[in-house]
């Protein structure tokens, strides 16, 4: 049986660490579009949070992950990361076109970053899964509190992560793809 291929998306807001997903967790040396951000940046992109942020995507950061080398059959996973900024957001449709499911970042110090990548996401109408990335120091907001701010519906997971931490990027994106074959089987059914 050949493997199958899967596209998934790694969105949300500015900063929310969607790069740093898609390279701690990439078999191959992933893709960026890193930019320097300069000065003309400051006024719009805080920085307070994520002092040793040096730079920003500006069009797409690509990764790929076998999910079990052993298994020939196991999917193999190509990530797409989006830039975090609106200014960005013309590429969206590009990168999410294809996707079969999207892990959403959300940083609790700021999870109104994230708000106009859901929006996109609930319009893309792609299977997605929320992944708070946990900051050590977030703030303590319980799932229910989040879940209600950003009006998931029961369906939709909600997990944390570390996306400095491999296994942990891996337990996210095994969480999607169950989510996606779950999702698939539903509308299917
Ligand atoms: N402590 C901690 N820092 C993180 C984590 N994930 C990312 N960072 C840091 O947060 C900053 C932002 O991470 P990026 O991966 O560039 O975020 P991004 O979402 O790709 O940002 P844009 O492309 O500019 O929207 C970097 O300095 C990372 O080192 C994490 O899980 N824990
Ligand atoms: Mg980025």
């Amino acid at each position: 049986m050949d493997a199958q291929l899967m596209k998934l998306v790694v969105a949300g807001g500015f900063g929310v660490g969607k790069t740093t997903f898609v390279s701690t967790v990439s078999e191959v040396s992933s893709l960026h579009t890193e930019q320097t951000m300069t000065a003309a940046s400051v006024p719009v992109d805080s920085l307070d949070y994520t002092p040793e942020k040096t730079t920003t995507t500006v069009a797409i950061d690509f990764g790929r992950l076998t999910l079990d080398p052993r298994n020939p059959a196991a999917p193999i996973l190509y990530l797409f990361g989006t830039p975090g900024q609106s200014r960005f957001k013309d590429v969206w449709d590009d990168i999410v076109c294809g996707g079969r499911g999207a892990v959403l970042l959300l940083d609790l110090r700021r999870p109104e970053e994230s708000f106009e990548a859901l929006d996109l996401l609930e319009r893309s109408a792609i299977p997605y899964i929320v992944a708070v990335n946990d900051f050590p120091d977030a703030p303590y907001v319980s799932d229910t509190t989040v879940r209600r701010s950003l009006d998931l519906t029961e369906r939709t997971p909600l997990i944390h992560c570390n996306a400095r931490d491999r296994n942990s990027v891996i337990d996210a994106l095994i969480r999607l793809v169950q989510h996606v074959i779950a999702t698939y089987h539903q509308d299917t059914a």
